[in-house]
């Protein structure tokens, strides 16, 4: 096993590696910006190394001060966490060039998934469902409008260089869809660098259902179940939640058996997650892969009893995995709030600044991860996310009372949060039935704008 690693992340993940690192025996390394300096991963770690400035691309986006930091600290390997470096090709090459282990699939998995149409591709290729669409990129409008007739509308363009929702656009006809073509591609451009588009058939009021999976370097790849993922706002995921309301033992055994083909096409090795649409008619398309460790992933953890970032490590050590298929079990139902400083009822506003008084919630089926206290104030730089609220217990009904009973005991004084919205989520009839799409938050939020409810504040607390 590793003797020392750096994390190259903030936030609540930062303190998640360095948790598994002091159980593993490994002495851990922060690097953190001039806004984190009272950060608990700062506090945390063994070690901590200042890299810049507040904004990203000063700190945790500067490949070479992760770098130097690295090898003043001498360790031997990097976690990257999630968002930031964690999916970019270059930085896992750049380290393994400096001989540091890079805590990740290899960049060659990385840049196979990275490029949408290339993975749809060799998805396609080998077998693993696809939604219908272009077989690559669509070259002209002509293109376009010749495969949408033949798939039918409405279509979806989306960008190579995308994923996780940006840059995509919904056609139902041919006009909208020129329009959308043309758009797409000059979003593309700007914000990936990268005009290449393609045309899918839109999948409408699908759930969005994603599988965990392992590896190891000597060719086992197992996977863990799914998350169901389908509360979103705006492709920000808002809560988390295993097994689906609507998996069978069956499909899962048809989703996995995909999930870990899809894996082993591209070689991958680490932990990744292979994202799938679910139709009403319940058949299911590859659309992604994420290759980093997620922030849903505690939910996994919860109803396998397997730690993810400890096996993470192991892998990245060269140790094989300690189980096979046969032995992952999933004996539990967990669900994972993300708690945001945003103001859900205002546009999802970002709400920085002091927190004044913090209390989280425990008891038996509680886990919360984050990296914020009492007193600490929220910089107004980086991702909105300041803590995760996980429940779990023998069914989804236990898991569901005890998140309403905790998201009660949550108190948070100061910035507005998106816990309000997690309450009427909890207290809503589908949503309690398991009935949810990814057009579940809009439906909701339109809702209670209608009925002009009196929407609960935390300061009324
Ligand atoms: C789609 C889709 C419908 N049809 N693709 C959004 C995130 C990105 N990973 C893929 N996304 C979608 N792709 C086809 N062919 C609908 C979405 C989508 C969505 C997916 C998952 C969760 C929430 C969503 C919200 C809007 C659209």
């Amino acid at each position: 096993m590793f003797d020392k690693i750096l994390i190259a992340n903030r936030g609540e993940i930062a303190v998640r590696v360095i948790r598994a690192c002091k159980e593993l025996g490994i002495r851990s390394v922060a690097v953190y910006s001039q806004a984190d300096v009272d950060s608990l991963h700062v506090q945390l770690a063994d070690e901590a190394i200042c890299i810049g400035e507040a904004p990203s691309k000063e700190s945790y986006l500067k490949i070479d001060r992760i770098i130097s930091a690295a090898e003043v600290a001498d360790v031997e390997a990097i976690h990257p966490g999630y968002g930031f470096l964690s999916e970019n090709a270059h930085f896992a090459e750049v380290c393994e060039g400096c001989n540091i282990k890079f805590i990740g699939p290899p960049s060659s998995a990385i840049r196979a998934m990275g490029d949408k149409v290339a993975a749809r591709e060799t998805m396609r290729k080998a077998g693993v469902p696809v939604v219908p669409g272009s077989d690559g990129p669509v070259g002209s409008e002509e293109e376009a409008l010749k495969i949408a007739r033949k798939i039918g509308y409405p279509v979806i363009v989306k960008a190579a260089g995308g994923g996780g929702g940006r840059g995509m656009r919904v056609a139902h006809n041919d006009p909208s869809l020129v329009k959308a073509y043309h758009t797409a591609r000059s979003e593309a451009e700007r914000a990936f660098s990268n005009a290449t588009v393609y045309l899918e058939k839109y999948v409408e009021d699908p759930r969005h259902i994603e599988f965990q999976i392992l590896a190891d370097r000597k060719g086992k790849t197992l996977h863990l179940g799914e998350r169901d993922c389908s509360i979103q706002r705006r492709h920000q995921k808002l809560l988390e939640e295993s097994p689906s309301p609507v998996m069978t033992s069956d499909l899962r055994k048809k989703m996995g058996k995909a999930a870990i083909k899809a894996a082993e096409t591209v070689g991958y090795v680490n932990a990744g997650t292979i994202e799938f649409l679910l139709d009403k008619n319940g058949d299911f398309y590859f659309i992604e892969m994420n290759t980093r460790v997620q922030v849903e992933h505690p939910v996994t953890e919860e109803v396998t009893g397997i730690d993810i970032v400890k096996e993470q490590l192991r892998i990245a050590a060269g140790e094989e995995l300690a189980f096979d298929q046969k032995n992952i079990e999933f004996n539990r139902c967990a669900i994972e709030c993300r708690i945001n400083a945003e103001d859900p009822f205002n546009n999802y506003q970002p709400s920085p600044g002091r927190i004044e008084f913090l209390h989280v919630p425990g008891g038996h089926g509680v886990r919360v991860d984050k990296h914020v206290y009492s007193g600490y104030v929220i910089p107004p730089y980086y991702d909105s996310m300041i803590a995760k609220l996980i429940c779990y217990g023998r069914d989804r009904r236990t898991a569901m009372d005890r998140m309403a009973r905790a998201l009660d005991e949550f108190i948070l004084r100061g910035p507005k949060t998106t816990i309000p919205l997690h309450k009427l989520i909890l207290k809503d009839p589908n949503f309690r039935r398991g009935r949810y799409s990814t057009s579940f938050v809009d439906r909701l939020m339109s809702t209670a704008n209608q009925a002009g409810l009196q929407l609960p504040t935390e300061d009324k607390k």
